[in-house]
Order: C-alpha cells, then sequence, then structure tokens
C-alpha cells in the first residue's frame, strides 16, 4: 500500500506537534506502525493522503454514529455556516439541542453544553465536589474520563494504551483525592464508599467501560453503585460520553434504566463537531453560574455549528428503526468475527455492547482492568498493521472499541470478516 505521502506529512508534523499528533492514540505508537494521515470521509469510508480507501471502524472514536458527511448533518452546518461561526452568544440552537438532550436522556432535567468529554467531566465533578462541599472523587480503574487531573489515575484509553502510570505534571494533593477501585467489584466499592462516605463527593463511572476495551457492568454492580451513593449522599456522574445515544437513543441509563444525579456527554451530541455536554437534575445543575455559586464557562460552548450538526445528528437518531437496524447488523457482525476467533485464536474474548465491541487477544472474561491487561498487544499490534494494509481502520490500541455505523454496509461488513479470516490466519 502507498503510504509516502502520510509519511512525509507524519515527519513534517512531528516537527510543529508533539509526537506529531493532536491526541496520543492516534500515533499508534502501541501498534508498531506510523499513523496514516486521513484527507476525507464519507459514510463508512476514510480516505488517507496516499489515496487508500479504508472502512472505517474507529469512526472518530464514536461521534460518527451516522457514518462520516451524512447528508443531513452536512445541510444542517452550511445553514449555520451562512449565519456565522461563533457569536459568543445565547442562541436559539443551543436551546433545541438542550431540550433534545433533555427530552431524550430520562435523569436530566437541564444541561450545559461544553467543548469536549473532558469539560464535560471536570465540570461535572467540580459541581459534585461544590454541591456537597466534600472533595474526594471514586473512579474504577481503566475508566477514562478525559485528561483533567483529578481523572489521571489508573486511568484507561491513552493512559493505559500507552503504559503511563499516572501523568507528571498532576500534583499528589490532587491525585489524593481520587481513589480508583476495580470495576464490577462489590466488596470493594461497598467497602470503599461506607469506609470514606463522608470525603466522597462523587463517583464517577462509565456505564459500560469503553477505554480498558468494551467491558460490561455486571447487572448487580451499577445497582449496587446507585444503591450505595444514593444511601450515602454521594453524587453518582454515569460518563456518558460514549454511550450516550450510542447504546439506545436514552443511553445507557434508559437501557439499564438506572438513573445517575449527573451525566456526562461528548461524541454523538456533536455530530463530529467539538461538543461536551453535563446535565442531570435540576437542584444540583442550578448551583452552577450563573444561576448558582459553581463556575464554568467557555468561549466556544453552544458553538452554532455544533448546535446544528448534533441535532440533525438527533434528528437522525429518533427515526424509527434507527437502533433496531443497527443493533441486528452489530449483532451478526460480532457473532461471525466471535466465530473466526475461535476458529483460530487460540485465546480471544468479544466484548459488545450494542454497536460497539472489543476483540481482546485474551483468555477471557475480560471483566475488569486487571483482566483486560492480561491481553496480548503485540498480537493485536500484528492483527491490526494486517488489517490496515488490507484497508479495515481499526482502532490502533486493544484498549478501545471498535464502532458500527449506519453506513457500514452489509458488503463492508462481510469484507471486513473475510479480511479479518485472513489476517488470523497469519497471526
Ligand atoms: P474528550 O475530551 O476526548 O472529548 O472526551 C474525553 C472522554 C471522556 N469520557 C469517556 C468515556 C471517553 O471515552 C472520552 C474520550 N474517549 C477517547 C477514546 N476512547 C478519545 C480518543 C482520544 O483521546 O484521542
Amino acid at each position: 500500500m502507498e503510504t509516502s505521502r502520510s509519511a512525509s506529512l507524519f515527519t513534517e508534523a512531528q516537527k510543529y506537534i508533539p509526537g506529531g499528533v493532536n491526541s496520543p492514540v492516534r500515533a499508534c505508537k502501541s501498534v508498531g506502525c506510523d499513523p496514516r494521515f486521513i484527507e476525507r470521509a464519507l459514510g463508512s469510508k476514510i480516505y488517507d493522503a496516499d489515496g487508500n480507501e479504508y472502512i472505517d471502524f474507529v469512526c472518530s472514536w464514536g461521534p460518527m454514529i451516522l457514518g462520516h458527511n451524512h447528508p443531513s448533518v452536512v445541510e444542517a452546518i452550511q445553514k449555520a455556516l451562512v449565519n456565522g461561526t461563533s457569536f459568543g452568544a445565547p442562541s436559539a440552537l443551543e436551546v433545541e439541542l438542550a431540550k433534545m438532550v433533555c427530552d431524550a436522556l430520562p435523569s436530566v432535567e437541564m444541561a450545559r453544553f461544553v467543548s469536549s468529554g473532558t469539560e464535560a467531566t471536570m465540570s461535572a465533578v467540580r459541581l459534585a465536589r461544590g454541591y456537597t462541599g466534600r472533595k474526594a472523587v471514586v473512579k474504577f480503574d481503566g475508566c477514562y474520563h478525559g485528561h483533567a487531573d483529578s481523572f489521571l489515575v489508573k486511568a484507561g484509553s491513552g493512559v493505559i494504551t500507552l503504559g503511563i502510570p499516572g501523568s507528571p505534571g498532576v500534583p499528589d494533593d490532587i491525585v489524593k483525592n481520587t481513589i480508583s477501585i476495580p470495576y464490577n467489584n462489590l466488596e470493594s466499592l461497598e467497602k470503599t464508599l461506607r469506609d470514606q462516605s463522608l470525603d466522597i463527593a462523587c463517583v464517577i463511572m462509565e456505564p459500560v467501560a469503553g477505554n480498558m476495551g468494551v467491558v460490561l457492568p455486571e447487572p448487580s454492580f451499577i445497582a449496587k453503585v446507585r444503591e450505595l451513593t444514593t444511601e450515602l449522599g454521594i453524587v453518582l456522574i454515569f460518563d456518558e460520553v460514549i454511550t450516550g445515544f450510542r447504546v439506545s437513543y436514552g443511553g445507557a441509563q434508559a437501557k439499564f434504566n438506572i438513573m445517575p444525579d449527573l451525566t456526562c456527554l461528548g461524541k454523538i451530541i456533536g455530530g463530529g463537531l467539538p461538543v461536551g455536554a453535563y446535565g442531570g437534575k435540576k437542584e444540583i445543575m442550578e448551583q452552577i453560574s450563573p444561576a448558582g455559586p459553581v463556575y464554568q464557562a467557555g468561549t466556544l460552548s453552544g458553538n452554532p455549528l455544533a448546535m446544528a450538526a448534533g441535532i440533525a445528528t438527533l434528528k437522525e437518531l429518533q427515526k424509527e428503526g434507527f437502533y433496531e437496524a443497527l443493533e441486528s447488523k452489530a449483532a451478526k457482525f460480532a457473532s461471525d468475527l466471535q466465530g473466526l476467533a475461535t476458529k483460530y485464536l487460540e485465546q480471544a474474548t468479544l466484548n459488545r455492547q450494542g454497536s460497539v465491541m472489543t476483540t481482546f487477544f485474551a483468555k477471557g472474561p475480560i471483566t475488569d482492568f486487571e483482566t483486560a491487561m492480561t491481553a496480548d498487544t503485540e498480537t493485536y499490534g500484528k492483527y491490526y498493521r494486517l488489517m490496515l494494509d488490507q484497508g479495515i481502520y481499526l482502532a490502533p490500541s486493544q484498549f478501545e472499541g471498535a464502532f458500527i455505523s449506519a453506513a457500514h454496509s452489509e458488503e463492508d461488513l462481510s469484507q471486513a470478516l473475510e479480511k479479518t479470516e485472513w489476517a488470523f490466519k497469519k497471526l
């Protein structure tokens, strides 16, 4: 595959941008190759600077549930564009999207838009601390909530992908207020919350973990988190940056019928443009400035182009049968993929929630950070490189999800399975 243009762009990029990328996992370090520079995308495909076509299973790490450049999203952005790109003032589009988010998520009565998932989660934690007057934050090993200081403790995504234990630059007195415990471990959960409840402002969790690879919650686990946080007056924050509008129109909270106090969103609600949001109970959200004393702000929050893209995206997701069609496509693909893994690989475990899944090169079951870390990342890297050169674009990390969009055709998926069989035979 010709990749000289990507190669020269990567050389040039490294002169001006740390590691040549604007987000670490994109550098493909853990999968042993240089990144392909992407020039354009349409539907289920992306095209690199050398003109190579790929079937895209990264989908910009989740936002592109409709596929790239969906016509109604493009049209909505173009319509907003002629009116201007940013006002720094309230606009009707923000009200429209906020109402759609509140109508969609059963626990969200009010929402505030920001420009990234990290801004959403760090604001939600500040709000929980302001609302409770407590300092400690409980998270789960392998979960990733963005790169705010409080979260870089046993975090997932790029942090585990690059094997960074924490991160320099995060002062100990920040880290000491973050307690990270194993996902799906009821005993550790109950002991931690009961022993330290008076100091704990919030528990923040991915209701389906997506950043140690996909790891599903055991049904009793999420229910217990809700039960204990209610009993102990601890704010429960669902980080639905991945699961929001992905696993159902109402997110994981609707799917599992477990209501958090606050929810964080990102990715899909921006339709590919920079949007994050946090929201929840009115009583808590009204503590946010200027309604209340907890400060949070943002120059481009509620950006009209991003709002227009988010509105157009959610309107498509509201269409009859959208999630059913995506589920049946993803379920069949996962079942066929599992069949190939069982046939050709000594050890492989596929975890899936709706249209996001991870094939772990590990015996399994993969139920938490510790078991996820048994995955053979070397073999994953080889698999990644084989598939890339066959035109299949997977996440450049064993500890991320593969996403299927509405734009992935049966032909795309059968081609991906064919290439997978070819690659598995070479591992
Ligand atoms: P951003 O600040 O990257 O928009 O969102 C942070 C975030 C928060 N919460 C969850 C559950 C997330 O998955 C993320 C970001 N996800 C990663 C990939 N899993 C972003 C990819 C990257 O860092 O380049």
